[in-house]
């Protein structure tokens, strides 16, 4: 048994936030050490040089008595409800009053001093947050961005000191670990299953989520989901909350209305911008530009530059972004469609657009979802469904025979059938509703494998891949 030395901080994780909780540590000159569950995790020998002398426990994590530990700081990957952290979720260190357990965003909030604005939901978080960013910026305001999209927010804070403004992208994982963020504003965008295989159930994913709210001052939900709304213990005053939703909104909440034959986003009566002047396609990231628009309101940015992003803003690589078109057949890489929501999302916003229909490519890691809210749309909308990876299976039997469905190995396979069964009209489209770690690093790499696949086809012949 290896024992945390007493007044030494515990980092648990050796992946981005866990080099970013050392690194901040280092510069705060707090003694610490390391623990990672995995026996070889990788960037260890590299982190061993970076931090000369800083003892690194590797291997099952009940080997290490951390009761004298000063607190105990988890990457987002790290379930606090393991074993090895039994009695110390929830628990104060009495010498400090400090909690004994908390996440790389608790640090962040004791040392940031711009002001903080937060963004979660079980889609569309890494959209919003990059047209807020860009909304700031264009405003005039010393932004920096990160958080789950990207660059770890401790990170921020020692490559952008004098920022005046936050924008943190934050995952149920970050939020569970977090006792209160204090938010100058705080969006809950939207609640479908995710992360089941972590959470264990609904109730305890949406409650991880609901701490996004914990002492914030104003709050943006969706008013069509009200597993957004600021629930106990974390409920607000009604004036703190402002909704964004899909129908001609009241009062100060944002919304959709027609006029004169367009559709428009609107705060109450007064209509902002057409939805066709926006760089973003699609019902949903109408919702998404909504979202953006409140929380820039409230964070006092200036109207015309935030009208002028979205204006510009064409969208991130991944989310249902159009890659190539081949002999009249759209392919589309929605390769961050890591659950049931995103896939609903990209088959409902791109099926009713086409001439003819969708081939899906569909698998992975499922993380414990229902895939069943998926038969109807892609009865309606899919020529086939092409299933790989490891939960292929589960989805063959929540489709069941509604849908024409095959499986194959793995992508490539998969995308070639796809391809030959695509007609003219017909999109391919890339949303796997699944994570992509049993068969690639990342969701990018994923996407960046069916890019090629497609690139690939543009060689072959009688396929005239053109740019789209
Ligand atoms: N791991 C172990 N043992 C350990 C520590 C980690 O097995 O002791 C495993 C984890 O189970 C996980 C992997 O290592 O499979 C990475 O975990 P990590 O906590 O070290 O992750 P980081 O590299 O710090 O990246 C995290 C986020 N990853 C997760 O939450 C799993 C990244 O979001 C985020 O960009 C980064 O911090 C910077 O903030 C990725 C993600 O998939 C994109 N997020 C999920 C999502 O978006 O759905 C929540
Ligand atoms: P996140 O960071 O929450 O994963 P992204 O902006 O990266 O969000 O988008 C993730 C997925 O969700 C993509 O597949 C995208 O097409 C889809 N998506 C975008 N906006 C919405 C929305 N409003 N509702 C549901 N899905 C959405």
């Amino acid at each position: 048994m290896t024992a945390v030395p007493r007044g030494t901080t515990l980092v648990v994780g050796l992946g981005l936030s866990g080099r970013a909780i050392c690194r901040h540590l280092a510069r705060l000159g707090a003694p610490f050490m390391v623990a990672d569950t995995r026996w070889a995790p990788p960037g260890l020998e590299a982190f061993r040089q970076a931090h000369p002398g800083v003892a690194v426990h590797c291997g099952p994590l009940e080997t290490l008595d951390m009761s004298a530990a000063e607190e105990v700081v988890l990457s987002p990957g790290v379930d606090p409800h393991a074993p090895a952290f039994a009695g110390l979720v929830e628990a104060h260190n009495p010498a400090t009053g400090k909690p004994r357990l908390i996440g790389e965003i608790a640090l962040f909030c004791r040392a940031a001093r711009g002001r903080v604005a937060a963004v979660t939901g079980s889609n569309a978080k890494s959209t919003v947050v990059t047209l807020l960013g860009e909304m700031a910026a264009e405003a005039g305001v010393r932004v920096a961005v990160g958080g789950n999209l990207g660059t770890p927010a401790l990170d921020l804070l020692a490559a952008s000191p004098e920022a005046e403004l936050y924008v943190l992208e934050l995952s149920s994982f970050q939020l569970e670990t977090t006792p209160r963020l204090n938010a100058e504003c705080a969006a809950f965008l939207n609640l479908s299953e995710d992360h089941l295989d972590r959470h264990g159930d609904m109730a305890a994913y949406r409650a991880a989520k609901q701490r996004i709210f914990a002492g914030v001052r104003r709050a943006v939900v969706n008013g069509d989901d009200a597993d957004t709304w600021p629930a106990a213990p974390y409920a607000l005053a009604d004036r703190q909350v402002v909704r964004f939703g899909v129908t001609p909104p009241e009062g100060t909440n944002w919304g959709l209305a027609r006029r004169g034959g367009r559709t428009w986003l609107v705060q109450g009566a007064d209509p902002w911008l057409a939805a066709d002047e926006m760089g973003l396609a699609g019902r949903h990231n109408q919702q998404n530009a909504l979202a953006a628009l409140a929380m820039g309101q409230i964070l006092g940015l200036a109207p015309a530059a935030m009208t002028a992003v979205l204006r510009r803003f064409a969208g991130l690589a991944h989310r249902s972004e159009t890659v190539a078109s081949v002999n009249g057949v759209l392919w589309v890489n929605d390769s961050k469609g890591t659950n049931v929501g995103a896939t609903l999302a990209a088959v409902n916003g791109l099926g009713p657009t086409l001439d003819g229909r969708l081939v899906l490519l569909a698998g992975g890691e499922g993380k414990g979802a229902d895939f069943t809210p998926l038969t109807e749309p892609l009865a309606a909308y899919a020529r086939g469904v092409m299933l790989y990876g490891a939960d292929a299976g589960r989805l063959a039997e929540a489709l069941g025979d509604r849908v024409p469905v095959r499986r194959f190995a793995d992508l490539a396979d998969a995308t070639r059938a796809a391809a030959a069964l695509a007609a003219p009209g017909d999109c391919v489209l890339l949303s796997p509703a699944c994570a992509s770690l049993d068969q690639f690093t990342d969701y990018r790499a994923r996407g960046d494998a069916f890019c090629r696949l497609a690139e690939q086809l543009k060689q072959d012949a009688g396929y005239g891949v053109s740019a789209p």
